[in-house]
């Protein structure tokens, strides 16, 4: 007898060939995968423990993230001046009354409290904060810190580094980083869209730019950037951007990123990562809590990637109405990688709506989420979010080829994380973080 193919109708009944699961198999095989696999962190603002206190954690640090500060000053009222006149302690009291002991801890980012406190198995329901103090106190940051990515599933941390930023210098100028699970990213904020204020930085440095990026000023910014790559050995570069972003323009932003940061992202053969939409300081009052959310206009990103074909680009966008759009790009251009449900898209049911639809789009080519944690406990419950959402997702999307009459197996679904999780990310980068 020949050899015919088999039609999925065929098969009812049957045992299904070894490895294939049946529809109700699906979950569970998504759920172990899903809690088995490590992922890479892409994007933080953690620091590995050789950089000393700018590296935040512990309990008075998780109470006084920004996103906590913005829900507090709605249910309390202190005011701003009063709240920054407190010490950080008293803040965290402050936070813990209004939002924990008042008030049920129902938003994404207080049940992320709820969710830290009771992975080491401290009280979630108490009016002061002292067995979560004593415990903080009481770890060391190094084996914490390994302690606490294991937790999360996180193999690999990628931090934002500003070479701008004084309280970093000490490291990067005596040897680097050492820490192998920790990676570097040359963030360029304060040259892309900050240079007005910071040029004279550079000077100070001993480079020869000035206030217009006139001059020798490109040359002079390819030899900053080439120094600090040499440094820092970034996996990306990397800025945040306005939802008032525009490109081509006569912008000293759009000079510096397309004569002097695009190339020298292909010199050193890193991508370039844009995080466009923030609205900045519309409330200075509450400091890092008072940015908000513009709608970008993404002809800027099909400029980009059409004009700079050479380019691989990373691209994260904060406006919700903004999200359909980008996967249409990512469509049109293979150097275009969304990634990540970035800051206010990241709350369970609008990260559930963009992965549903990345995936529908684009199948599995694209980064579904960083966690752009602050303060370290917090990789904990972003990643255990996202595991929720990610198997609930991934689950309906194999039961739904199932019922066309695809079955996968558990090998294909170890495939898919692997590359949603981690493979896109280092085939992108080029480089292999542990
Ligand atoms: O999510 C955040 O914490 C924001 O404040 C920003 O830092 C943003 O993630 C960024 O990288 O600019
Ligand atoms: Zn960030």
């Amino acid at each position: 007898m020949g050899i015919t193919s088999l039609k999925p109708s065929d098969l009812k009944g049957d045992p299904r060939p070894a490895g294939l699961l049946t529809s109700e198999q699906i979950p569970s095989a998504v759920e172990s995968v899903l809690s088995s696999t490590d992922f890479i962190d892409i994007h933080t603002h953690l620091f590995a423990p050789e950089f000393g206190k700018i590296g935040l954690w512990g309990i008075d640090e998780l109470l006084t993230y920004h996103y906590l500060e913005a829900e507090f000053f709605r249910s309390s009222p202190t005011t701003p001046e009063q709240y920054w006149a407190l010490s950080k302690r008293d803040q965290a009291d402050a936070i813990w009354h209004a939002l924990f002991v008042e008030n049920s801890p129902i938003s994404d980012a207080t049940r992320g409290i709820i969710a830290v406190l009771k992975a080491f198995d401290l009280p979630t329901d108490t009016t002061d904060l002292a067995d979560a103090r004593a415990f903080f106190q009481a770890q060391t940051i190094q084996q914490h810190t390994r302690r606490v990515l294991q937790m999360a599933g996180v193999s690999s941390v990628v931090m934002t580094n500003d070479p701008l930023d004084s309280a970093e210098t000490p490291v990067w100028m005596n040897g680097g980083l050492t820490d192998t699970q920790f990676h570097a990213v040359l963030r360029l904020d304060r040259i892309l869209w900050g240079w007005p204020l910071h040029w004279q930085l550079l000077v100070s440095q001993d480079y020869k730019v000035d206030e217009h990026a006139s001059g020798n000023s490109i040359s002079e910014i390819r030899r900053f950037i080439a120094d600090w790559c040499g440094r820092m050995r970034p996996l990306y570069m990397a800025v945040s951007l306005e939802d008032t972003f525009r490109f081509p323009d006569a912008s000293i932003t759009s000079k510096i990123l397309s004569e002097a940061v695009l190339p020298s992202c292909r010199e050193f053969d890193v991508p370039m990562s844009l995080m466009i939409g923030v609205r900045r300081q519309v409330n200075p009052a509450i400091r890092l809590a008072g940015d908000a959310v513009g709608i970008a206009d993404l002809l800027a990103v099909e400029h980009l990637c059409r004009d700079f074909p050479a380019n691989r680009f990373l691209v994260s966008l904060l406006s919700r109405e903004n999200q359909h759009e980008l996967c249409v790009y990512a469509r049109k251009f293979s150097n275009l990688m969304p990634f990540g449900c970035w800051w206010f898209m990241n709350n369970g049911s609008i990260v559930e709506e963009i992965t549903r639809e990345r995936i529908e789009m684009l199948g599995t080519s694209f980064i579904p989420q960083h966690s752009d944690a602050r303060v370290l406990e917090q990789v904990i419950y972003k990643w255990r979010n996202m595991r929720g959402v990610l198997g609930k997702v991934l689950t309906d999307s194999y039961r739904m080829l199932d019922a066309d009459g695809r079955r996968v197996s558990h090998h294909d679904i170890q495939r898919d994380v692997n590359r949603l999780l981690r493979t896109n990310f280092e085939k992108w980068t080029r480089r292999r973080p542990d």
